[in-house]
């Protein structure tokens, strides 16, 4: 072998170590995705089938591991772990973010959007703002689905709300503590995995949720009446970090988005099923489900009505864009 084809073979094989080592990196792109919810939960199951759709549309090119039940990150630090790429992708529930901005809680303002209709109408009207204010951050935002109507579980039949005062309130976000507290209930922030124990230790007696989460919960173990008061429909959102996004391959990308909007309509669709079959768990178990009374429901709608005022002071100018945008004005 001469120098010169010396050379040119050790050309020729390093360039097929190259591709074959770029072959073997482009099918081991692996990504973790935290979730705060367990297993059992629609929005799980809706995110695994995402990542499946994702693994099977890209032939195993990206593959994204669902972790579930706050098992690699917990709630608070998902948002955070995905800004800074400790994980590509994570699903959370909007409203947490209301701290940054009051945008990220438009869908907990009590009867602002209380079915799926008005659900769907609110974020079509908040989809653009939420996503900029997230680029902003680098971050972008894929798919949100909601939770099904928010209630009240508590061991008792509320009558007309004064029953709330100083009971011990498990809530979840900034809408949910307000609500409680301006019933005279006392709030705590529990995360859904830490929910049994919550209760087990007596550190709540009553709880602002789904009946979702009632039901995988197994809420009858410690609670026997739920009040579907539809409060709100609060979504999680599933981001994912830019720039680890804009490392993929384009047609990954594209596979990544098409599979991002197919999530979002089957999971619209799961979380309209998931209530009443939730509702029917409950009941089977012993919950004893109802409607508010007159009187709680007169309650309700001052409480809201109060609570949408603060609401728009604190989100100003954008907030009233976004809720003339809401009501077609
Ligand atoms: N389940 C979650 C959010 C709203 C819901 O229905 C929770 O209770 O934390």
């Amino acid at each position: 072998m001469t120098l010169k084809s010396t050379h040119l073979a050790a050309m020729t094989l390093s360039a097929v170590t190259l591709s074959l080592f770029m072959a073997s990196t482009q099918a081991a792109t692996k990504w973790d995705m935290p979730t705060p919810y367990g297993d059992s939960n629609f929005h799980t199951v809706n995110i695994s089938e995402f990542a499946d759709d994702v693994r099977e549309a890209t032939d195993g090119e990206l593959d994204i591991t669902v972790h579930s039940a706050g098992s690699l990150i917990k709630h608070p630090e998902i948002k955070n772990s995905v800004r800074r790429g400790l994980v590509p992708i994570g699903e959370l529930i909007m409203s947490r973010l209301a701290n940054e901005d009051p945008l990220f809680e438009v869908d907990s303002v009590p009867y602002l959007a209380s079915n799926y209709e008005e659900a769907w109408t609110l974020w079509q009207a908040s989809r653009d703002m939420l996503s900029k204010r997230l680029a902003d951050q680098r971050l972008k935002l894929l798919f949100a689905v909601p939770w099904p109507p928010q209630g009240i579980y508590t061991q008792f039949r509320i009558e007309t709300g004064e029953e709330l005062q100083g009971v011990k309130m498990r809530a979840y976000n900034k809408s949910s503590e307000q609500l409680a507290d301006l019933f005279g209930a006392v709030a705590t922030q529990v995360e859904v995995p830490d929910i049994p124990t919550a209760f087990g230790t007596g550190r709540v007696d009553a709880m602002i949720t789904s009946p979702s989460t009632g039901a995988n919960t197994r809420a009858w173990d410690y609670l026997s009446h739920f009040n579907h008061a539809q409060l709100w429909l609060p979504k999680n959102m599933v981001v994912v970090n830019i720039k680890e996004f804009e490392s993929l391959p384009e047609e990954v990308q594209k596979a990544l988005e098409e599979a991002a909007t197919a999530a979002e309509d089957r999971g619209w669709e799961a979380s309209k099923a998931e209530t009443e079959a939730q509702i029917k768990v409950m009941s089977d178990n012993g919950i004893v489900v109802y409607e508010p009374t007159d009187a709680f429901a007169g309650r309700l709608k001052t409480v809201g009505e109060e609570m949408e005022k603060t609401w728009l002071e604190r989100a100003g100018e954008d907030g009233e864009a976004l809720l003339k945008q809401y009501r077609g004005q």
